[in-house]
């Protein structure tokens, strides 16, 4: 094992002590100002991961979501494209916590790790950088890359302003197909061919509707206008609203999937006339979120969220399955979390008839089940963040009955249908820009407009409550957060109050991203829901 050397100069050049960090469900996300240190470090445990795995491309994205300007954030992304592997978040919190205390303690738990992973530090690895548009991020971007130099045979490629999956999808390929170089544009081909392959095979000549993409002033409107605005067939029929990525004080205000969401209302800057054709979608601020809304005939504002997104996907791909005639080799499924509202989890195992399972929240957890459970595993959360998995064994089974002869010209075109979708969709990790044009392309088929997507079923009324306690760690769960286990006698209370509701369903749980604990609550009515909610926050007191 050779060594390597952090100097007291790089260390004072961006570290500070006296700060408590941990690396959560999406990485590191603080305001920005007290971020320098874990840029630091992060750029020694991404270098000390690559190496660690042989040399494999290891992802840093620097980011913040949806949070507003002032935060900042970064999160790792391992050689797939998925999320750092679990067993390395407690590795990256202790550096983080350990330059925090000051310069010696950061080189003893640099040098404990290496040895405790028996690591040659002089051996080469590879790490891809980008960064979402805040104005904090070129900052932050040069303490990470000073972490990274601390290993001299450790490159970096710096792809500039990204969205967070596009980052995701060329750290898979770096790894899958090492022989060649990666970039940008790679990207928009690999999604467009997909797109024409599949506009091509269902006869689809132009959009029959048209599209607003609310971009939330975010990196996301910044590669819409690359990738889309410059091909007539998209040109024509999508405006592009919230565009404003340069202006990073206007990132995520009053707009986005998140804003959507949460105050279910049209975000700034669109406004929809009834009578218009139009398809609408909100990105978050990093484009790896989308949620869809509409508006109906007497301008009710209608909200097509993660849960819509799931019940299409399913009920489009359980059709094409059995076009393909696939349909009993294939094990079909989708994965939830306990937000996802209770009829979409209803109308997908009673009239669809695809099984569903529930995960904790944050994507990584739907992620695995989605792997482990299913050919095609659909996962959304109610939020918007999702994609759909395709085993490399249905890819091959699609392969091979491409290649049969005698196939009659609708079973052909059934399964290229298929493999052109496992292209569009970008399966690293949920993708704003390729979920968007999933779902465009899906309705495009279908023949839907939004409402005969959304009349499918009625989400039931629901209710989101932050609460703010004297200390979150003590409220614990199982059975994927939909049951408390502390503090001991609370569940019994909630199960007794929820019992009273007619399709009353209520979990409590800590968050993982905010200091607070949230009360979701659904029920038959608007009115019940909310004093569902009040009822179950009072408990909480
Ligand atoms: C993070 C998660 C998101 C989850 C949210 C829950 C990722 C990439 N992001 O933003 O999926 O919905 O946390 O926040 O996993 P909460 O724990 O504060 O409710
Ligand atoms: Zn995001």
């Amino acid at each position: 094992m050779s060594k390597f050397t952090i100097t007291e100069q790089q260390y004072r050049k961006h570290c500070k002590t006296g700060f408590k960090y941990s690396y959560g469900t999406a990485g590191f996300r603080y305001k920005a100002d007290v971020l320098d240190t874990v840029m630091f470090t992060t750029g020694i445990l991404a270098a000390l991961r690559s190496i660690y795995l042989g040399g494999q491309t290891i992802g840093v994205m620097i980011t913040a979501s949806h949070n507003p300007p002032e935060d900042n954030g970064v999160k790792i992304i391992d050689p797939k494209g998925e999320m750092l592997a679990q067993s390395w978040e407690a590795f990256a919190t202790d550096l983080a916590n350990a330059a925090s205390q000051g310069y010696e303690e950061l080189v003893r738990a640099t040098t404990k790790l290496v040895s405790q992973l028996q690591l040659d530090v002089c051996d080469s690895g590879n790490i891809s950088v980008a960064r979402d548009s805040r104005e904090s991020g070129p900052r932050l971007l040069q303490a990470l890359i000073d972490g990274i130099n601390i290993f001299k045979e450790v490159s970096i490629v710096d792809y500039g302003l990204l969205t967070t999956p596009q980052l995701h999808f060329l750290t898979w390929k770096s790894n899958e197909q090492k022989d060649r170089k990666w970039v940008e544009l790679d990207y928009y081909e690999e999604f467009l061919s997909s797109w024409f392959e599949i506009a091509t095979l269902s006869g689809v000549k132009s959009l029959p509707f048209s599209v607003q993409i609310d971009a939330a002033n975010g990196i996301g409107a910044s590669k819409i206008q690359e990738m889309l605005l410059n091909i007539d067939f998209f040109r024509s029929k999508i405006t592009l609203v919230n565009s404003n990525w340069q202006n990073s004080q206007l990132l995520n205000f009053s707009c986005g999937a998140d804003y959507v969401k949460t105050n279910q209302r049209l975000p700034n800057g669109v406004q929809l006339n009834p009578k218009d054709n139009c398809v609408c979608c909100s990105f978050d601020g990093d484009a790896d979120r989308v949620v869809f809304y509409y508006v109906d005939q007497q301008g009710v504002f209608h909200l097509l969220d993660g849960d819509k997104i799931s019940s299409l996907l399913g009920k489009f791909f359980q059709k094409l399955l059995s076009d393909a005639y696939l349909e009993n080799d294939v094990k079909l499924g989708i994965v939830q979390t306990a937000y996802a509202n209770g009829s979409s989890t209803r109308y997908l195992q009673e009239t669809l008839k695809i099984p569903v399972s529930c995960t904790s929240t944050g994507v990584k957890h739907l992620h695995h089940e989605a792997i482990n459970s299913y050919d095609i595993g659909i996962y959304f959360e109610a939020n918007g963040h999702g994609t759909v998995i395709f085993s490399d064994i249905l890819v091959e089974k699609i392969d091979k009955r491409i290649q049969e002869k005698n196939l009659a010209d609708s079973e052909a075109r059934s399964l290229r249908l298929l493999k052109a979708f496992t292209k569009l969709i970008n399966q690293t990790v949920g993708d704003a820009i390729s979920d968007m044009l999933t779902v465009l392309a899906i309705l495009c088929i279908m023949k839907w407009g939004p409402s005969d997507w959304d009349h499918e079923y009625i989400d039931l009324p629901n209710k989101l409550v932050k609460v703010v306690v004297p200390d979150r760690t003590l409220f614990t769960t199982t059975n994927a957060e939909r049951q408390l286990v502390t503090p001991e006698g609370l569940q019994s209370k909630i199960d007794s109050t929820v019992a009273k509701y007619d399709l009353g369903r209520s979990f409590v749980r800590a968050s993982g991203t905010e200091d607070a604990v949230r009360v979701y609550a659904e029920a038959a009515t608007r009115q019940h829901a909310e004093s569902l909610a009040k009822e179950i926050t009072a408990l909480l007191k």
